[in-house]
């Protein structure tokens, strides 16, 4: 049995905590694992982590005969939030099969195509936005991405409309929706201690606050729904609705709706936004890239509106989104648990329930990616060269019965998004910016502005 390396510099209690910055844990991770390499563990506050990256590790984490999804504490303190919604149920809890089964079809390669028209009309409104401006002022690309990717899940899942590009302001479940996240993060080692608990006292108190003010705006969705005459669209919140009344064997209760609007009001959209703002990131660095896409967009939907089935005619602009993703997997690690007793890749033993995280900015820079994996290049994504790697070496949507629901939905809103963009407007960031990405939970890039000018 081979040990699990750990940091040197170690301290008993505050683990490695110390001299670290805080607000970057996942990318304090990536850089110990540049150092201590494809498996190693970190102590935060008296919590032993584990974070497996290496690909032959990833591929044996992905056996569903041998791991599942595991709720790290990171996603466990979303709870308060999602709490039995999709993204933070436990296996064994019968609201994820249920919840699973019901939401199933509004996934389908169908269900895409009636989401398409509200996805234009979206991406109409932020061309609107940018156009009303009445100057060459940069535009704020994270803040501007999240307004269209809430937009988005809010009027194709719930026909709700948070007036996002109406506002001068971000909406203010979005504040409250951020503050809980960050809150839930922050919080969750600091309350591993008695001291932390009465530190965290006050933060608690102004959480409780925004999470009563988020299940107001929820209830408010539904309330929308119930008391509207017209016959309700087919959306996510229509088969829930819907299953309740015609008593559905996979029914679920008002408290349990109210958590899978919340989870897809926030999985919904944090992960895209992120997504987007990346690739555009990407996109203004790299000429020949933009050049390359922007030709393929001028080609494909010959100066217009797309139709559906040109969406995902897009191949380079795909490639470019799978790129994009593979360098800040914008959902950057995902929890693994060992069913029984098991050693990994025959040197790590595991015993029943021990789980790992899976590191995915650092399965994305393993050596199967080849000797340069920070050089952004979407070619990589060609059918030929994903042929030619191993599977399991890209998991920026998670792995297995667990795996991301909603990545068709992403992919096609992303990838329309990104063409409407490059049709319309030329992209130019601010020479000086360097990238710097925020976290919380999700990854974002950081005060990153574009000056965009009408082609
Ligand atoms: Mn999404 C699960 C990444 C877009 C709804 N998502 C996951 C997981 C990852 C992930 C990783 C698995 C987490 C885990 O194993 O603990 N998701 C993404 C990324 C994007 C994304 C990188 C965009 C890019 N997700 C979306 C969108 C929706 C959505 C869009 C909804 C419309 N995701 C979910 C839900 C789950 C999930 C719901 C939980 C699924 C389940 O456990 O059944």
């Amino acid at each position: 049995d081979a040990r699990i390396p750990h940091p040197a510099w170690r301290l008993p209690v505050l683990g490695d905590v110390l001299g670290i910055n805080i607000r970057t844990p996942l990318q304090n991770s990536v850089s110990i694992g540049r150092e201590l390499g494809p498996i190693f563990e970190r102590n935060v506050l008296g919590n032993r982590f584990v974070f497996a990256s290496g690909a032959d590790m990833v591929a044996e984490l992905s056996d569903e005969s041998r791991f599942a999804k595991h709720l790290a504490p990171g996603v466990k303190a979303l709870r308060g939030i999602g709490g039995d919604g999709l993204f933070t149920a436990y296996n064994h809890e019968p609201n994820w099969g249920k919840a699973h089964n019901l939401l199933a079809p509004a996934f389908s390669q169908t269900a895409m195509r009636s989401y398409h028209r509200t996805m234009l009309d979206v991406a109409g409104e932020l061309v609107d936005h940018w156009d009303s401006r009445g100057s060459d002022s940069p535009v704020d690309v994270s803040a501007d991405m999240t307004k269209l990717t809430l937009e988005t899940i809010g009027r194709t899942g719930f026909s709700y409309s948070f007036d996002s590009f109406e506002r001068e302001e971000q909406h203010p479940f979005v504040k409250a929706m951020v503050g809980a996240l960050s809150h839930s993060q922050r919080t969750t080692f600091l309350k591993s201690t008695a001291l932390g608990r009465v530190l965290a006292r006050r933060a608690d108190q102004r959480d409780e606050v925004r999470k009563a003010y988020m299940a107001e705006v929820v209830d408010e969705v539904i309330r929308a729904r119930r008391t509207s005459t017209e016959p309700g669209p087919e959306d996510l919140l229509e088969l829930m609705l819907r299953a309740a009344r015609e008593n559905d064997p996979n029914r679920i209760d008002e408290l349990n709706i109210r958590h899978q609007v919340v989870t897809f009001l926030v999985a919904g959209h944090e992960t895209t936004s992120g997504a987007l703002s990346f690739a555009l990131y990407y996109l203004s660095q790299n000429p020949e890239v933009l050049a390359k896409a922007r030709a393929e967009v001028d080609k494909v939907w010959e100066g217009e509106e797309p139709a559906f089935e040109k969406i995902a005619k897009l191949r380079y602009v795909r490639r470019v989104l799978d790129e994009s993703l593979r360098l800040w997997p914008t959902a950057p690690a995902y929890g693994r648990a060992a069913l029984e007793d098991t050693t990994l890749v025959g040197k790590y033993p595991m015993k029943k329930g021990d789980w790992m995280l899976v590191l995915i900015p650092s399965l994305h820079r393993d050596p199967v990616w080849g000797n340069d994996p920070e050089a952004f290049d979407p070619d990589r994504f060609l059918p030929a060269n994903i042929k030619a790697r191993p599977a399991h070496v890209y998991k920026p949507f998670g792995t297995g019965e667990r795996a991301c629901i909603g990545r068709q939905f992403a992919i096609h809103e992303a990838v329309l998004v990104l063409g409407t963009i490059l049709q319309k407007y030329t992209i130019e960031a601010d020479p000086a910016y360097e990238l710097k990405v925020a976290e919380r939970l999700t990854l974002m890039p950081e005060g990153f502005n574009l000056t965009v000018r009408r082609r």
